[in-house]
This record gives C-alpha cells, sequence and structure tokens, in this order.
C-alpha cells in the first residue's frame, strides 16, 4: 500500500516571506527581489524537513511505503496511486491543509489530517478528513495503517495517555531527498514544557513537564544520523535546558562526535554553568532565547516568569562569552509595553550583543489562553469564531489591538523600531561581533533588511485599509 505525507509551505514566514495583501500593486523591482530573496531562503538556512513526518514515515508497517512530499520544493503528486494520504494541519496553514485535502479526496483518495490544529480543534477538521489524528502520533500512527490494511480506517484516533518516549523508535530518513535540505539532522530530545507563558499552546498541546528521551537513544541517533550528514544538527526542543542534569548528561556525552548544533533554550542557561559548559564543548553554536519583554512587569503580565528581569542582561552576554550565539526573540505588544518600550528594546539588543534580534508582533494564536482572553476582552482584530482567519506571517499584520497603544501609533513604532534595527551598517556590526558562525549571522542580518522592509510595507497598507474602512 502506498501512503503519501504532505507537508505545506506557510503563506508568509520562515518558509520564506510574501506579501499577505496580494493585491496590492507594487513595483517589478520589489516583485523581483521579493522572489530572489524567497528562493534564497528557501535553499538556506529554513529549509529543514518536517520532523513530524520524518518520524511519521519512520514507522514500519509490513507492505506498507511511506512517501513525502515538502510542497516548498515538490509539485502535489494528485495523480499517484495512493490509498492514503496524510498532512499535517498548523492553525495559521489550515486553509491550504485543507485544499491540498479536498484535491485529493475529489480524486478518491482517502485523507487523514494530524498535527497542531487538529490536536487542538478537532471538530473544525471533520468534514475535511475521513480520519483525524488527535495529539503525539507515535503510536496510532501504527495502529492507523494496520486498520488501512484490514480496510477499517476509523474517524478518529485519540489516547488518553501521552507516548512513551523510552520506547525506542529510530528515525530514518529513509523517505527524505536529503541533498535538497539545509541539513537534515533534526533531533527531538524532548516534549512538553513546564511553563504556561499564555501566548504559547505547547503546554496544551505535549503536556505542562518534559518529557525525556533516553539519553543513549539520542546518541545512537547522532551517530547513526552523521553517516549520511555531517552538516549541522538541530534540537528541535522547546527549552533544552528545561531539565539541567538531564541537558548536562546528554550534551557531556556528545563532545566526542564533534558536531556543530543549533537549538532553543532559556535565558537561563546564562546561569546554569555547568549546562552552558556542555553545550559550548559539544558544539553548540547558536540558541534561539524566547526573551519577549525586556522587564518583568511586561512579561509577568503573560505568565512569562523564568526570565528574570535583574539577570537578563547577564545571562545573554554568559551565553555569547561562552561562544554561542544568541538569536533573541523578542515581542512588541504585550500588555505591559508602552511607547518607551521600542526604545528599551533597541538599548537591550545593543547592550547585550543580540546576534540576530527577531522582533514579533504578539500573536493571539487560536487554543491559547491570550487567545480567549483577547477575545473576552474584545482586542481582537478579527471574529473570534473565523479561527482561519487568523495567519502567520513576519511581523506583517496587526492581530489584536494593544493594551495601551492605539494601533496606529503601534504601528509607526513597530516600523521605526525595525527599521532602525535591520540597517546595513547593524549587519556588518553584528556579523564582526558574532562569537561563532559569522557567515550565518550576516545571512540572518541581510535577510531580515528585506523581511521587516516587506513587513513594513504590509502593516502600513493594513493601516491604510484600517482608515479606509472606519
Ligand atoms: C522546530 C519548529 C519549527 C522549525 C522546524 C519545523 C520542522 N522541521 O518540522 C521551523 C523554524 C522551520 C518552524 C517553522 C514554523 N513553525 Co514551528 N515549531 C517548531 C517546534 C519548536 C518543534 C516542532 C517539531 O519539530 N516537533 C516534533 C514533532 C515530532 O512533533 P509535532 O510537530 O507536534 O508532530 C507530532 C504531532 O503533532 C503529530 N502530527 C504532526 N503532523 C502530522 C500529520 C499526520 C498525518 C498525523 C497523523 C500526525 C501528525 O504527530 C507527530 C508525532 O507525534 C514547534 C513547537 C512544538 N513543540 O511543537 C513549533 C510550532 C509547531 N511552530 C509553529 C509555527 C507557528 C511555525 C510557523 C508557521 C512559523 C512562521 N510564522 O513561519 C512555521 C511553519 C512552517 C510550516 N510550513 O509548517 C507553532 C504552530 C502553532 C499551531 N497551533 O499551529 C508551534 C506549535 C510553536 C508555537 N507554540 O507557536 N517551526
Ligand atoms: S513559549 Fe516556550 S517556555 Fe513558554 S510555554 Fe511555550 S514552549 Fe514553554
Amino acid at each position: 500500500m502506498k501512503v503519501l505525507l504532505v507537508f505545506t509551505r506557510s503563506a508568509s514566514g520562515v518558509d520564506g516571506p510574501r506579501s499577505v495583501f496580494s493585491d496590492t500593486p507594487v513595483s517589478l523591482l520589489t516583485k523581483f527581489k521579493d522572489s530572489v530573496l524567497q528562493n534564497i531562503i528557501k535553499r538556506a538556512q529554513f529549509a529543514v524537513p518536517p520532523t513530524a513526518l520524518m518520524v511519521l514515515s519512520s514507522i514500519e508497517v509490513e507492505g506498507v511505503e511511506q512517501h513525502i512530499c515538502d510542497m516548498r520544493f515538490d509539485d502535489l503528486p494528485l495523480d499517484g496511486d495512493w490509498d492514503l494520504v496524510g498532512i499535517t494541519v498548523h492553525t495559521g496553514l489550515a486553509k491550504t491543509a485543507f485544499e491540498v485535502a479536498r484535491k485529493f479526496r475529489e480524486r478518491g483518495v482517502k485523507v487523514v489530517l494530524g498535527g497542531p490544529h487538529v490536536t487542538l480543534f478537532p471538530d473544525s477538521c471533520v468534514s475535511e478528513a475521513d480520519s483525524l489524528v488527535l495529539g503525539e502520533a507515535e503510536d496510532l500512527w501504527k495502529e492507523l495503517l494496520e486498520d488501512l490494511k484490514r480496510g477499517s480506517l476509523k474517524a478518529r484516533y485519540q489516547s488518553d495517555t501521552l507516548p512513551d518516549l523510552s520506547v525506542y523508535r529510530p528515525i530514518s530518513k529513509r523517505a527524505l531527498n536529503i541533498k535538497r535540505y539545509f541539513t537534515t539532522n533534526l533531533i527531538q530530545t524532548s516534549r512538553g514544557c513546564p511553563y504556561r507563558c499564555d501566548f504559547c499552546n505547547v503546554y496544551v498541546m505535549n503536556g505542562n513537564r518534559s518529557r525525556h528521551r533516553p539519553i543513549a537513544h539520542v546518541v545512537e541517533e547522532v551517530e547513526r544520523f552523521l553517516k549520511d550528514d555531517k552538516r549541522v544538527f538541530f534540537f528541535v526542543d522547546d527549552t533544552l535546558n528545561a531539565d539541567r542534569a538531564y541537558a548536562t548528561e546528554l550534551f557531556t556525552k556528545l563532545i566526542p562526535y564533534k558536531i556543530q548544533w543549533v537549538g532553543q533554550a532559556t535565558t537561563l542557561l546564562g546561569q546554569q554553568p555547568e549546562v552552558l559548559e556542555a553545550f559550548a564543548k559539544s558544539g553548540c553554536k547558536g540558541l534561539l532565547l524566547g526573551i519577549e519583554g525586556v522587564n518583568d512587569a511586561t512579561n509577568h503580565s503573560h505568565r512569562k516568569f523564568q526570565n528574570k528581569e535583574s539577570a537578563l542582561v547577564r545571562n545573554i552576554k554568559a551565553i555569547r562569552a561562552a561562544g554561542i550565539c544568541v538569536y533573541g526573540s523578542f515581542i512588541y505588544g504585550l500588555d505591559g509595553d508602552t511607547l518607551e518600550t521600542p526604545r528599551l528594546l533597541y538599548d537591550f539588543i545593543e547592550e547585550t550583543g543580540v546576534d540576530v534580534p527577531g522582533i514579533n508582533i504578539l500573536r493571539p494564536i487560536p487554543g491559547t489562553a491570550l487567545f480567549e482572553r483577547l477575545a473576552s476582552e474584545g482586542r481582537l482584530m478579527f471574529p473570534k469564531d473565523d479561527i482561519y482567519a487568523f495567519r502567520y506571517s513576519w511581523g506583517q499584520e496587526l492581530l489584536c489591538k494593544p493594551k495601551q497603544i492605539p494601533v496606529e501609533d503601534f504601528i509607526e513604532s513597530y516600523c521605526d523600531l525595525t527599521e532602525r534595527l535591520f540597517t546595513f551598517r547593524n549587519a556588518i556590526k553584528r556579523t564582526l561581533n558574532a562569537p561563532a558562525i559569522r557567515p550565518a549571522i550576516l545571512m540572518f542580518n541581510l535577510a531580515y533588511i528585506q523581511m521587516y522592509g516587506l513587513s513594513r510595507r504590509d502593516l502600513r497598507q493594513q493601516l491604510f485599509r484600517l482608515k479606509q474602512n472606519r
């Protein structure tokens, strides 16, 4: 039997920036610049394979062959003789996923949907699929494939418990075209998050505590992955340093493999010397840190307590001093933010030397506590029930009214901030100061000049439309 697993591309974002107002007239030169950049991004650092589909396609069931279609590269193989098509659905990309589902179902192919959106909003997916898989799918996927073989596919697969990560489930790259990606060395060591930031739903989907895979299994995976791909490793965990003892032991064991790796962690790493040392010695070259706001009051209003204002600057400096580049992920538009915030963010970035700043606009992701609160406060800028009006973009659209800043002032102050931060001069300065991977730091900072330029164009277009509709 032949099964196709499909990964859709995002409308705009890390898969390549595109205007979210496609009906806005733009010059030919702008169009050309946008398309060149989209292609560079597609082929550069962000083009990593979908971990979820690597996991699913590694689950072996006799007589079932699994293939992956990554729509960032491939056209949909609509005329293949598929017995089943599985599609990952993210909330901001659900419309695209449903369109793909319809195309296959019109041809009589059965479709199963899974992923974050299905886990959070299964009822909204029922009419779009023959079968739904809710939650983490390792065990359920095996059961579903067995049912497919028997011709008895169920409408819904769901488990009361999360999969036991101590079970040995080797990830294979059999279904991947290794050469097309920047790297295929993606590894997840843990799931779930012990924190409860109100704008996030990881702790809802994957549980409110970290669950780990056995260290021996992760080490074996690194060793095996190295055989066919020697490029950088990406540990996709949300918070790699959530469990200090586990992180220290794992990364100390990885030192002999001499890999280079990137991942995501909390700023607390700066005050965890044993973890920091293990990270640095095992080849960590860059970490995305969720900094969000730069003072306690702002972060606390969104239940982000792990970043302590008094230690933030020191922690980031300590991480960079250990030879690890910092991608600082900030949010502007948090409830504590005022028109003073852009200056504070700018000064903070200058003082700490963050190598790549990412300035996000607060996003009310459906299914988060934040979404519900903003809806009850009348601050959503789209109808609450129309979850598909919510879409991902690269800071190109304001989706909720900031608490303390009028919409127009917010958009203008955000644009001013990104215009000051992302200049050619700053790109060169950050590159020369970076503690490692300078070509990557240069590439990010240069790409962001263009991407935040697109963000400003779209935000001003949104503002223009809002004023027209008044
Ligand atoms: C690493 C990461 C990335 C990386 C790499 C992703 C990759 N290689 O897959 C990059 C940076 C590229 C990325 C991009 C984006 N990401 Co991201 N990313 C993550 C992160 C941290 C881990 C994802 C991961 O690899 N998990 C490991 C796999 C094994 O778990 P999983 O994806 O949940 O899959 C399991 C189940 O969901 C299910 N499943 C998934 N798909 C399917 C399909 C079928 C058919 C079935 C049966 C089951 C099934 O089975 C899997 C195994 O148990 C998550 C947070 C998180 N903890 O989930 C955010 C997260 C998934 N990303 C998110 C977002 C918003 C994005 C972007 C849209 C950002 C943007 N603006 O561009 C893009 C989307 C790109 C795209 N085309 O989908 C959101 C999604 C929110 C939502 N509710 O939909 C998350 C949850 C973060 C958050 N809290 O906001 N991301
Ligand atoms: S934002 Fe990061 S730290 Fe906060 S709950 Fe989500 S995954 Fe955990």
